[in-house]
């Protein structure tokens, strides 16, 4: 029997780049992480996610690696690994790896040696093919940082495949010699102390072999869930993960409720956990054609509708990952809630919903203080995708106009996650001692760690006892879980029960007073936790307001 620790853990994600400068070249580090360990046990969380460190040219800020087996210098060493990990274990802290094999940098080795020629060792560990008659692509994939999925290469006189940019080839997973050469990596980091892998993109390492056209040009239904999918990962599950008792949380872009438990039932030996998109489209038109640039306001309906699913259908047969930031996802009080008058009401409204449900919540950098999106102008965001799909929706498509496309920027670029983590007011937010490799929210001197730990309305204390509550009481890990007012437009409103105990959370993720009392009369119980003053004295809920409360022993008609 495995040890699922993750199951009574919080996860906290590190964008290293961002975290913290120890050294002053202007870049976050491992130094800078192990600097930081004290503040993040303080916060209480069990595990830590790093975005990738690996030797990587940055085209895609890590997610491009050219060596899997090196520590690229701008974060430190591998014996600079070695210590962090030792610290963090020392501190009772678990150490999550991004493992991103759907693709390599065009720079690693693998890729070097595959363009030479057709007729060589690494020749098929990327997926190379002809073009059409007329020398154009082999079909009309569309890549996610815009353009053709296909690049032409000179050398060896054929197209590769590349989901992302064109310096992200991906892998030929077919190819046995590939997953082998990926095991052999994860066994290498096992070995270095790595209790868990954070799987980029794993529902597309497999491929549609005939290449059939997508039915609109530069679409991308081809990514994901590709016929040989599930026996990938189970090989790799049982040559590696269960073997070497890893834990594993895959990034499923395409997967729905109904079909998540194939990945992460235990019974089918793939993964434990998996990352659903689906809560975080609630915003975007469906089938529009400029995808994630096409925006509308957030249905509370469907994201509940949609969380609610996910928890029911995972009832039994796999545990849910819990988010709403990551590092490609904008800042949630910007994007949902109110970044302006009730920041720190509605970062904790959203916690809230989040921490109550059952699964492993994971809390990304600069979430736990409710950090907000910079409204740069264009010509500040640096993101490969943003500029990729820029070109490609505005430039050539010409289905965006620029101020269109910054207003989405604004919304839901990548890089609004990506700004340095201000730890207190000074320069560059403490961030670092000489020029940051990203500029800085400009509201860091009112919006940093240090000014929200002392602020009365702290998002960090917060979280702190959210964290708590997880680790103390049962109910939250175990407890089954039932939506109640499903159709009300914007109270998040459920039922968590464990034997004769019985919780509710409740939202309002409005900026608008609603009516409770009459749809949930709480009468005899006890709020564990809340973001507002004299929560059960009040018939209705003020905005954003939250809290958890946990029913008395009178029985109460809900
Ligand atoms: O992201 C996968 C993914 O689906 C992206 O297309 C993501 O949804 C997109 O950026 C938002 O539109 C993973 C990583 O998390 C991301 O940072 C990488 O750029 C990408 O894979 C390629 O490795
Ligand atoms: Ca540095």
């Amino acid at each position: 029997m495995r040890n699922e620790w993750w199951k009574d853990a919080v996860i906290y994600q590190i964008y290293p780049k961002s975290f913290k400068d120890a050294n002053g070249d202007g870049i976050g580090d491992l130094a800078g992480i192990q600097e930081k360990l004290p503040y993040l046990k303080e916060l209480g969380v069990d595990a830590l996610w790093l975005s990738p460190v690996y030797l990587s040219p940055q085209v895609d800020n890590g997610y491009d690696i050219s060596d899997y087996y090196q520590i690229d210098p701008m974060f430190g060493t591998n014996e600079d690994m070695v210590q962090l990990i030792r610290e963090a274990h020392k501190l009772d802290l678990k150490i999550i790896m991004d493992f991103v094999a759907n693709h390599t940098s065009d720079q690693c080795q693998w890729f070097q040696e595959s363009r030479k020629s057709k007729e060589n060792p690494y020749s098929d560990f990327y997926i190379w093919q002809d073009g059409k008659a007329d020398g154009s692509e082999p079909n009309n994939w569309g890549s996610s940082f815009g353009g053709s999925a296909w690049t032409w290469d000179d050398s060896r006189q054929q197209y590769y495949l590349h989901y992302y940019a064109k310096e992200q080839p991906d892998l030929n997973w077919e190819n046995p010699r590939v997953r082998q050469a990926i095991y052999d990596m994860m066994i290498y980091w096992k070995n270095l102390g790595v209790d868990g892998w954070r799987l980029d993109v794993i529902t597309s390492i497999s491929k549609d072999w005939d290449f059939p056209d997508n039915p609109r040009p530069f679409a991308k239904n081809n990514q994901h869930n590709g016929p040989r999918m599930h026996e990938f990962i189970h090989e790799m599950n049982q040559k590696v993960l269960t073997p070497f008792d890893m834990m594993s949380v895959g990034e499923a872009p395409a997967s729905g409720a109904e079909d998540a438990h194939l990945l992460v039932d235990p019974k089918r030996q793939e993964l434990d956990m998996v990352f659903t998109f689906q809560h975080m489209h609630i915003d975007r038109k469906k089938g529009d054609v400029n995808d994630r640039w096409a925006l509308q306001a957030p249905d509370f309906i469907q994201l509940k509708q949609i969380m609610s699913q996910w928890q029911k259908e995972l009832e039994g047969r796999g545990w849910n990952a819990l988010y709403f930031e990551n590092h490609d996802r904008a800042r949630i009080v910007s994007r949902w809630g109110d970044d302006d008058s009730y920041r720190y009401e509605s970062a904790t409204a959203f916690a809230t919903i989040l921490h109550g449900m059952k699964g492993t919540p994971f809390v990304y950098q600069g979430e736990e203080i409710g950090m907000t999106n910079p409204k740069f102008p264009l010509a500040d965001y640096i993101d490969v995708e943003l500029k990729g799909n820029f070109q490609h929706y505005v430039e050539q498509q010409q289905t965006l106009t620029a101020e269109e496309f910054l207003a989405a920027v604004h919304k839901v670029s990548r890089d609004n996650a990506r700004t340095p983590m201000p730890w207190n007011d000074s320069a560059n937010g403490g961030f670092s001692t000489g020029t940051p490799w990203f500029q800085l929210n400009p509201n860091y001197p009112d919006i940093n760690v240090l000014a929200d730990q002392k602020a009365q309305k702290s998002v960090f204390h917060y979280y702190q006892k959210l964290i708590r509550l997880r680790h103390e009481e049962a109910i939250l890990k175990e407890g089954s879980y039932r939506l109640l007012l499903p159709e009300h437009p914007t109270i998040f409103a459920y039922e968590r029960r464990l034997k004769r105990k019985k919780w509710l959370v409740v939202a309002n993720l409005s900026d608008s007073p609603q009516e409770l009392q009459a749809l949930l009369p709480l009468t005899a119980g006890e709020i564990r936790l809340s973001n507002y003053q004299d929560s059960l004295a009040q018939s209705r809920l003020r905005p954003y307001e939250s809290f958890i409360y946990e029913s008395g022993t009178k029985t109460e008609k809900l």
